[in-house]
């Protein structure tokens, strides 16, 4: 019996705004309007030059060519790469705009403003005291970097988010830990963490054991907590292939996302693009937070079904016994409240797994940015070992990454968590034993700011300040930071809000196709790319390399120890460095010979053998969430006329995580960022209609005049986009991994 099933499945009511299929000819339309513009033709010019895609972690272009994947498929460029590529070959900013415009000013601007300002292409710097950025001299920014830097390590950070090279990651971390501190924060600690734990405790890797070329033998994928229709475009191609192929796909996700349900790929012009391609077999909507719920029942039907691979269980896992003994012993009722999908639906996904010859799980921020964000990626890990489903090719776990060289942050040593094979190459580099405190990832970077326990800090892109929960914490505790050095290619929130206690200093960064050396990257998939040299369309300007700056500092701190600093400045040695410290980045010591990109060694897994120390995978038993919403008067809020809801805080259709490139999102039907998505039967229940409008508060402020709009997401939760959105509430992280429960936010919502 279902306690708690889905009320009126599916919850895919949407407004009559919501086109009919994702993807499809506004996709066209938006490259038609881009390349055909003025700009177009240096748009081109970057679309065919060999680097890899900017945008995510799918890890589209290189040396193959703008468009071509790594099993050399073509046309393989969305419009999110030509949306991140048109806002980097935007005009500078003026000239004269920083000595024009207060801070005041600064502040009052939106993310998309900020963005739209132009590429910095001079470095400033904001001092304590002064209203306005100034224009500032390298001699000068090194003078104060280098005082910066001479701070106790305990007191010196670094953040970094996942777009510079593999050659930044290295070096950045090399020198923090040659300065002796571990505070090498970065946006992972926000996103993939949990994955990251998780996948490591279970099978001794950090990253996703399935290959582009694996992944194309699969005959079912489960998407978790992923829409990919907006943020990884081109895993869609592989989903209408496997339904081509007559293959399954189910999708978990609270919201009906239009471009899981039917997506029209430009791919596939003449049979996807217009009438669309269905994607999902089947569309389960959770409750926010609840994946446990659903993956152990699955596992529970598995079991029941005699789908359970009892032999590969037996032979390659430890652990198995008590995870099985909880499927089978919790009640369906039990399950079915908790994740509020009905027995049969659950069944019917146990069936499709169970009947498939290859499935792969992938999932993404749904899944991960929660309080139990492990537990949720063991749950799924557990489901494919008990259907025999990992340990072969066309099936496995896949985390579906986020920016396009995130994972090769964290594979140069770009973590809190360093490698025990890492530590043991750089103690032979440094010739001494490597001094690793604990180390601040980025909540806990916050929070030690905000303590007072910060000097000086460096964050290598991103927008430290936009990305966190509470902006009011984020505003504080980075101006109790003495000095803050912002690498930056363009402006963003972060660097008008995030100030300094003495000195901002904002440094303009050329970025991956304007780089004067060769980069690599690695993606999502573990395939790494080579960047050739590019050149900027900024005239007269005053940029760096990420590179360069770094590897100057560090030869002011250094002198040459542990190496020749500036000679690094040539990437071909840091590649070589690369080679010998990184486990499995072997061939990058011949890349600039061969320009062969290549798949990471030992990160594929198509044996059932895995990194353990017994080789065996490992299970952990996933106890329930228990998911109960605080009542209203837990905010303040004394009217009955109110409605408590879980709130799911991300992406937008035109926006790359912080910065906004368009204020609406169409296949949402959410016409500006000022919007909440409800389920109609949620607003009615407060008399609200779609357009009336609403305050929304979470447990660190309110938002005021936001706009209800009827979407396809389940009973009893909403969504909102970030960053806006992140002032409202503050952080409650997942233990293990220090990531925020970005994706279930309990908020308040009433009539304006
Ligand atoms: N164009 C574009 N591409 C991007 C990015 C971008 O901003 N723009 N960002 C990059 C980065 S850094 C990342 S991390 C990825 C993010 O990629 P995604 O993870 O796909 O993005 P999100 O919008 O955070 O949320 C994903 C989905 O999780 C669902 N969800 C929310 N709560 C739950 C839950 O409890 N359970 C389940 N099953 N689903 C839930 C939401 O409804 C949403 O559809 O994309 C990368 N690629
Ligand atoms: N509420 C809520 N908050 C979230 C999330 C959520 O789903 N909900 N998602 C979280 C996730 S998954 C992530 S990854 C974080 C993202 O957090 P971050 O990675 O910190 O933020 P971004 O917005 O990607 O950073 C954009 C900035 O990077 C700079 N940049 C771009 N390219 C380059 C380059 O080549 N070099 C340098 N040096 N700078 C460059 C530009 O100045 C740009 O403004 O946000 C997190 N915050
Ligand atoms: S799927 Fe990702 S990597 Fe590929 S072109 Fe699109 S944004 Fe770039
Ligand atoms: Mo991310």
């Amino acid at each position: 019996m279902d306690t708690n099933a889905q009320s009126q499945p599916p919850f895919n009511e949407t407004n009559e705004d919501t086109p009919e299929i994702g993807g499809g000819l506004p996709v066209i339309e938006y490259w038609a309007k881009h390349t055909l513009s003025p700009e177009g033709s240096k748009l081109w010019k970057t679309l065919f030059h060999h680097s890899a895609c900017l945008s995510c972690s799918w890890g589209t272009g290189g040396q193959k060519g703008g468009f071509t994947n790594e099993v050399g498929e073509k046309l393989q460029r969305c419009m999110k790469s030509v949306e991140a590529i048109s806002a980097e070959i935007q005009p500078p900013v003026p000239k004269h705009f920083f000595e024009t415009h207060s801070i005041a000013a600064l502040q009052q601007l939106s993310s998309l403003e900020a963005d739209r300002l132009g590429r910095l292409s001079f470095p400033v710097i904001l001092r304590a005291g002064s209203s306005h950025y100034d224009r500032i001299s390298w001699d000068e920014i090194y003078a104060i970097a280098t005082t910066a830097f001479q701070k106790p390590p305990e007191r010196v950070a670094s953040y970094s988010s996942g777009r510079g090279s593999n050659e930044a990651a290295f070096l950045l971390q090399l020198m923090l830990r040659t300065l002796g501190s571990n505070n090498l924060a970065d946006c992972s600690d926000l996103c993939h963490a949990p994955s990251t734990t998780a996948l490591k405790a279970m099978f001794g890797t950090n990253t996703s054991i399935v290959s582009l070329e694996s992944l194309k033998q699969a005959d079912c994928v489960v998407l978790a907590g992923a829409n990919s229709a907006y943020n990884h475009p081109r895993l869609m191609n592989e989903l209408i292939k496997i339904r081509d192929r007559g293959g399954k796909v189910i999708v978990i996700n609270p919201v009906m996302e239009i471009g899981l349900v039917k997506f029209g790929s430009p791919a596939f012009p003449v049979k996807s693009l217009i009438p669309g391609s269905e994607i999902a077999s089947l569309y389960l909507q959770p409750i926010p937070g609840s994946d446990v719920a659903l993956f152990v029942g699955i596992q529970k039907a598995l079991i029941e079904k005699g789908y359970i691979d009892q032999a590969f269980l037996q032979a390659h896992a430890e652990g198995w016994e008590a995870v099985i003994e909880d499927a089978r012993s919790l009640s369906w009722e039990t399950i079915t409240a908790t994740c509020g999908v009905s027995q049969s639906e659950i069944e019917t996904a146990a069936t499709i797994i169970g009947t498939s010859k290859n499935a792969v799980f992938g999932w993404a921020m749904g899944i991960t940015q929660h309080t139990n964000g492990v537990d949720n990626v063991y749950s799924i890990a557990n489901t494919a070992l008990i259907s025999g489903q990992i340990g072969k090719m066309g099936a496995g776990v896949m985390p579906v990454r986020g920016h396009s060289n995130v994972q090769g942050f964290g594979s140069m040593g770009v973590t809190v968590k360093l490698k025990e094979e890492i530590k043991q190459a750089l103690e032979q580099l440094l010739g001494r034993s490597l001094n690793l405190p604990q180390g601040y990832h980025t909540r806990d970077l916050i929070e030690a700011a905000d303590a007072g326990k910060v000097d000086t800090l460096i964050c290598v892109g991103g927008n430290l300040y936009g990305a966190n929960p509470d902006s009011t914490q984020a505003k504080r505790a980075l101006g109790n930071i003495d000095t803050i050095i912002y690498l930056a290619t363009k402006p963003n929130i972060g660097h008008f809000h995030g100030l300094a206690k003495t000195n901002t200093i904002i440094i303009p960064v050329l970025n991956r196709f304007e780089n004067p050396h060769k980069t690599t990257v690695e993606s999502g998939n573990n395939f790494v790319r080579l960047n050739d040299e590019g050149k900027t369309h900024l005239k007269n300007a005053d940029l760096i390399s990420e590179v360069e700056f770094l590897t100057e500092l560090a030869h002011r701190l250094l002198s040459d120890y542990p190496v020749e600093w500036r000679k690094m400045q040539d990437t071909r040695y840091v590649r070589q460095l690369i080679a010998r410290t990184i486990p499995g980045y072997e061939k990058i010591a011949t890349i600039d010979d061969t320009k062969e990109e290549f798949t990471i060694s030992g990160r594929i897994v198509t044996e059932p053998r895995f990194k353990t120390p017994s080789g065996k995978a490992k299970m952990f038993a996933t106890p329930l969430p228990k998911l109960i919403l605080p009542a209203p008067q837990d905010f303040g809020v004394e009217s009955d006329n109110c409605l408590v809801l879980a709130l799911m805080t991300g992406r937008s259709y035109s926006q790359h995580n912080t910065v906004v490139y368009k204020i609406g999102d169409r296949y949402r039907g959410m016409p500006h960022r000022h919007c909440i998505l409800m389920n109609r039967i949620d607003a009615e229940k407060i008399n609200l209609a779609q357009g009336d409008h609403v305050t929304v508060q979470g447990d660190a402020g309110r938002l005021d005049n936001i706009e209800v709009i009827y979407g396809a997401v389940r009973e009893g939760a909403a969504l909102m986009f970030y960053p806006e959105v992140n002032v409202i509430f503050k952080a409650k992280t997942e233990a293990r991994s220090g990531t925020p429960a970005y994706k279930r936010v309990p908020v308040v919502v009433y009539p304006n």
